[in-house]
């Protein structure tokens, strides 16, 4: 007997792309609907993991040019919450002034989005966490954020890296094993366990007072 598929937990049934925000600009869509942000490094695999998790190919663009998007970009799912994609973080190549930019702009999201409930910081299985990964997480702790973390590309690790890869991540970012989620948009391991914190952080009140 085979076991019945598992309900998604995030059918996508509506996706629309509302705008960017670009560096400097004060531009942002109505703040009509609860919001998820997505974060991390450049190339950590974001636009990946979000076209996983809506299901479409080419929903955010995946690219071999780290340190492309320079917009938080707005993505309304169901007509129900906006997924905000920020811009990739600590791309060592990108000039000084632009880097600063792009963390302003972070920042200045951040700290403005009253329908924020709450952030997907994604880090690369492979990778111990960057100082830059860690200035995110302890930003978002600062600022009391709820933080969910995507570890990506887990598919890149043999069975028996896995556990000593998490743990590493783990300590190295003062996080429990319970906040962690291994992610691949190879395998689409992952995926549900996303979808389903997302749409239970949309589900949560906005903390953030009104004005
Ligand atoms: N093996 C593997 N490769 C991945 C995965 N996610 C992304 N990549 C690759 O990593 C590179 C960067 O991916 P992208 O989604 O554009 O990263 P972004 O810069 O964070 O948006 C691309 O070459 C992807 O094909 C994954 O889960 N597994
Ligand atoms: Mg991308």
């Amino acid at each position: 007997m085979t076991e019945p598929a598992a309900a998604d937990p995030l059918v996508i049934r509506q996706l629309d792309f509302l705008g960017g925000m670009a560096v400097g600009g004060n531009w942002r869509p109505e703040e009509r609907l609860p919001e998820v942000a997505f974060a991390g490094r450049s190339n950590v695999g974001k636009s990946s993991l979000l076209n996983m998790l809506v299901r479409r190919r080419a929903f955010a663009r995946v690219s071999n040019t780290p340190g492309r998007t320079q917009e938080v970009n707005f993505f309304q799912v169901n007509n129900t919450f906006v997924i905000a994609d920020l811009p990739g973080y600590g791309y060592a190549r990108v000039a000084r002034e632009k880097r600063q930019a792009w963390q302003g702009l972070i920042d200045q999201y951040l700290r403005s989005a009253r329908e924020l409930r709450g952030v997907v910081v994604l880090l690369d299985a492979r990778r111990e966490p960057s100082p830059d990964d860690l200035d995110m997480l302890e930003y978002l702790a600062a600022l009391e954020i709820p933080t969910l973390v995507a570890i990506t590309k887990i598919d890149k690790l043999r069975a028996r890296e896995r556990e000593t890869q998490l743990t590493m991540i783990c300590q190295a970012a003062g996080l429990d094993p319970s906040q962690v989620v291994p992610c691949s948009a190879v395998t689409r391991e992952g995926r549900d366990e996303i979808a389903a914190a997302v749409v239970s952080l949309i589900q949560t009140p906005a903390w953030r007072a009104p004005g």
